[in-house]
């Protein structure tokens, strides 16, 4: 399996704008676009021209910003859109067959002459003006296959640069985008690229699947927005392929941004970032039981598969609960400086998880019961020093 030559298409300023909350001004919309630009993302993909006079404005002006990564604009299939789209300064354009009654045609059997007609002359027309151009179709996975092939198979013949399927829905799950994405890589030659919505929890999982079938160009959007409770996140996808090859990811993108990009997204569509995000999720380099704690001290990859470090974050130890163990409890009282033995600090971890048995503890009562400790000690010792001394 080669993944390397992956592609993402960011899609907050297209699929992300169908979220409930989004509302990005051109100010907004362009910080969004500079921010991707600068983390690395190969396309962004904004709404359609034909939307709204303020898009197509956007559009404009995101495609004026001198952006190393491509500008995409997303439009219905059909000569109007595109004419709408050609002159945007938009590097490609991605059409899509829009209505989901078309997937009950499909399965007539009535309309696909006509579907690939109107596919064919807009295509032409997009590679006539020198743009790149991919076609896909609404909800794939509830289409005839049959059908859906014999469209891709046309598109491919007259040179289009992709194919897209669409997970519309959030119905499938990664065996099947594996199968189909699979079928369609031995009838198509161009790029294949997928968009999967998150309806069930499996958009990065069959993301991840689409690459490995022969994908080339996965969709994503910041935090996963988009209709409903949307589609691949970003950061999952990355976490994804960081797993899978860390490497190439640190190659490809500029990490650290992520979490500027995840806080700055979460705030315009204002929502939190979620505490079990991928990568920014505030305990998702968070280690608690004692024994894990323990081992990540010796050696975080122990438990840990992606290195907070890759993305300018860093780790924390939780000590203070009953799960505690008293090497984490050292480590504690190493940064505060108290010099205790061995013994001495599992002295005060048996009084650490004593307290927490009985009440939700913070980091304030473990500093304050390892720092009484440490007096403690001292005393004994300045006793014991000043009896030596007058005997
Ligand atoms: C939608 C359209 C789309 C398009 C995906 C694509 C989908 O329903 O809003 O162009 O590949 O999910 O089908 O986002
Ligand atoms: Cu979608």
């Amino acid at each position: 399996m080669s993944l390397d030559r992956f592609a993402i298409i960011e899609s907050t300023l297209r699929e992300g704008e169908q979220f409930a909350n989004a509302f990005f001004s051109s100010d907004q919309k362009a910080e969004i676009a500079r921010l991707l630009d600068a983390f690395g993302v190969e396309y962004i993909e904004l709404t359609s021209p034909a939307a709204s006079p303020q898009s197509r404005a956007d559009l404009e002006r995101i495609a004026t910003l001198g952006l190393k990564t491509k500008i995409l604009t997303h439009v219905r299939c059909h000569m109007d859109d595109a004419k709408l789209a050609i002159d945007t300064g938009a590097d490609g354009i991605d059409v899509v067959f829009g209505t989901s009654s078309l997937l009950r045609e499909f399965s007539h059997g009535k309309d696909i002459p006509y579907i690939i007609d109107s596919a064919i002359e807009v295509i032409e027309f997009i590679k006539s003006q020198g743009l790149e151009v991919r076609f896909s179709s609404e909800d794939s996975f509830r289409s005839d296959l049959v059908d859906l092939l014999t469209i891709y198979r046309a598109v491919d013949q007259i040179g289009v640069n992709r194919v897209g399927i669409a997970d519309t829905v959030g119905v499938a799950n990664p065996r099947q985008v594996y199968e189909l994405i699979r079928t369609l890589r031995g009838v198509v030659s161009c790029d294949i690229e997928f968009h999967g919505h998150n309806d069930t929890g499996c958009a990065v999982a069959n993301a991840f699947c689409a690459l490995e079938a022969g994908a080339t160009h996965i969709d994503t959007s910041v935090l996963g927005i988009g209709e409903r409770n949307g589609i691949t996140p970003l950061g999952g996808l990355v976490a994804r392929m960081y797993a899978h090859d860390p490497q190439a990811v640190r190659a490809k993108y500029n990490l650290p941004l992520l979490r500027e990009i995840d806080n700055y997204v979460a705030t315009l569509v204002d929502v939190d970032v979620p505490f079990n995000n991928y990568i920014t999720g505030f305990t998702a380099f968070t280690h608690k039981a004692g024994i894990h704690a323990k081992a990540i001290l010796n050696n975080p990859s122990t438990y840990e598969i992606l290195d907070p470090g890759d993305f300018g974050l860093s780790r924390y130890i939780h000590v203070a609960h009953r799960l505690t163990g008293w090497n984490a409890i050292k480590e504690r009282a190493e940064q505060l400086q108290l010099n205790l033995n061995d013994d001495d600090v599992k002295v005060v971890t048996a009084h650490i998880k004593a307290l927490a048995d009985q009440k939700r503890i913070t980091l304030d009562d473990v500093d304050f019961l390892l720092r009484e400790y440490h007096s403690k000690l001292i005393s004994v010792d300045v006793i014991e020093g000043i009896e030596h001394t007058s005997t």
